[in-house]
Parts: structure tokens; C-alpha cells; sequence
């Protein structure tokens, strides 16, 4: 395979490595942590769904604790502060929404954008990721699918009363993950991960959620371009 002779070794013990996976370890593992408490908030706000939403939390803080051993695998200690800032400004828009009960805000902020980042990233990680953390990135993006599935489902049953709370929840945290995708860039590199490919997978997966829940070709083209642009 022409892509993987051209691609450099990677070396998981380097320091160069190392340094870049305490970051990006960080990111992974405090958006986990938020991710279950954003369910338990989720599960909270909507009661028929309580026990689903709690089981999603319960992954999430599965998934926590599978990249926390990725870290220790690799003596790497993850940079919490770093992740911490590194979430703050979308935590705070889904803190806000969650006040409001502004549910669909919410599950536009943790089930797609949120969700549709980490497929991107776990996608894009796994086929570069030392054994150890495949395997674990492996069983946590099939459940990520799922997670997004729920918001989608939900989005598109209320489809019509929040059609405009949806596109202004994208037009205001979108452009924020796309500073995130940037902020990292280097560090992805280093781990084998490119920027163009994470790009297209989350605007492959997104798209393709706002196609299901019901939005239309030129709606997500819209949306998408809202999104680059702030
Ligand atoms: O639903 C989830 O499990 C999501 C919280 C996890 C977010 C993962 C964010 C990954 C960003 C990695 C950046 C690599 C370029
Ligand atoms: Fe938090
Ligand atoms: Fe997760
Ligand atoms: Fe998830």
C-alpha cells in the first residue's frame, strides 16, 4: 500500500510522540468525562428517554477510562488543564442550553457535533494508533454510532419545532469545533493523523446526520459553510 510506505514510522515511545499524546490523550478523556455528564444532564431533561440516556452516560465513562489506560500504556501523563480550556467555550453553550432547557440545542451540541467529532478522530486514529489503543478505540467508536443515532432519531421525531433552534445551535458551535480541529492540528500530525481526512470524515458523518433528521441538500450545504465561516 503506496499510503502507508510513504507515511514515517511512527515511534509510540519518542518523546516527540509522547508529548503531542498527553495532549490529545487529555482532549479524549476530559470529552468523555463531559460526554457522561452531558447524558446524565440529557437523561435529566428528558424523562421517556431517562434509562437510555443513562446508559449512554455509563459508556461514555467506560470510554474514560479505556483512553485513561491508553495513557498509562504509553507512560504518558495526560495534560487535564490543557483539555480542560480546550472544552470550555462548548461546554458552557451546552451548560447554558441545559439551563434553558433547551433540548434541542443540547443534543445538537453532544449528540452530533460532539459525537460526529469523535467518529472523525477515532476513524482516523485507529489504523495509526499503537496495538493497545486500537483495540480499545475500536470497541468505542462503534458505540459513539450509537450516540449519534439517538440524537438524530430524537432530532428528526421534532424535526419541525426545532428547525430553526437546530441551525442556530450549528451556527454557533460549529465554528467553535472548528478552532478545536485547528488548535490540535500539529499534535494530530505527529500521532499520524491528517487534518484534511479528520475534515471530510466529520463533514461526511454531520452531513449525513442533518440529511437524516431532515434538512435538505442546500440546508446542509448552508449549515456547513455557517460553520467555516463563524
Ligand atoms: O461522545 C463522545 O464520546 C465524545 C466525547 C468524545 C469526544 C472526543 C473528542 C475527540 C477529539 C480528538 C481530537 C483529535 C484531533
Ligand atoms: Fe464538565
Ligand atoms: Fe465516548
Ligand atoms: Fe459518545
Amino acid at each position: 500500500m503506496p499510503q502507508l510506505e510513504a507515511a514515517p514510522a511512527l515511534d509510540f515511545q519518542s518523546e516527540t510522540y509522547k508529548d503531542a499524546y498527553s495532549r490529545i490523550n487529555a482532549i479524549v478523556i476530559e470529552g468523555e468525562d463531559e460526554a457522561t455528564s452531558n447524558y446524565v444532564k440529557l437523561a435529566e431533561l428528558l424523562p421517556d428517554s431517562h434509562d437510555e440516556l443513562i446508559a449512554l452516560s455509563k459508556m461514555e465513562n467506560r470510554h474514560k477510562k479505556g483512553f485513561q489506560a491508553c495513557g498509562r500504556n504509553l507512560k504518558v501523563t495526560p495534560d487535564m488543564e490543557f483539555a480542560r480550556e480546550y472544552f470550555a467555550k462548548l461546554h458552557e453553550n451546552f451548560q447554558k442550553a441545559a439551563e434553558q432547557g433547551q433540548i434541542a440545542t443540547c443534543l445538537v451540541i453532544q449528540a452530533l457535533i460532539i459525537e460526529c467529532f469523535a467518529i472523525a478522530a477515532y476513524n482516523i486514529y485507529i489504523p495509526v494508533a499503537d496495538p493497545f489503543a486500537r483495540k480499545i478505540t475500536e470497541g468505542v467508536v462503534k458505540d459513539e454510532y450509537s450516540h449519534l443515532n439517538y440524537g438524530q432519531e430524537w432530532l428528526k421525531a421534532h424535526f419541525e419545532e426545532n428547525k430553526a433552534e437546530i441551525e442556530q445551535a450549528n451556527r454557533e458551535n460549529l465554528p467553535l469545533v472548528w478552532k478545536m480541529l485547528n488548535q490540535v492540528e500539529r499534535d494530530a500530525a505527529t500521532l499520524g493523523m491528517e487534518k484534511d481526512a479528520l475534515v471530510e470524515d466529520f463533514m461526511i458523518a454531520y452531513g449525513e446526520a442533518l440529511g437524516e433528521i431532515g434538512f435538505s441538500t442546500r440546508d446542509i450545504m448552508k449549515m456547513s459553510a455557517y460553520g467555516l465561516i463563524g
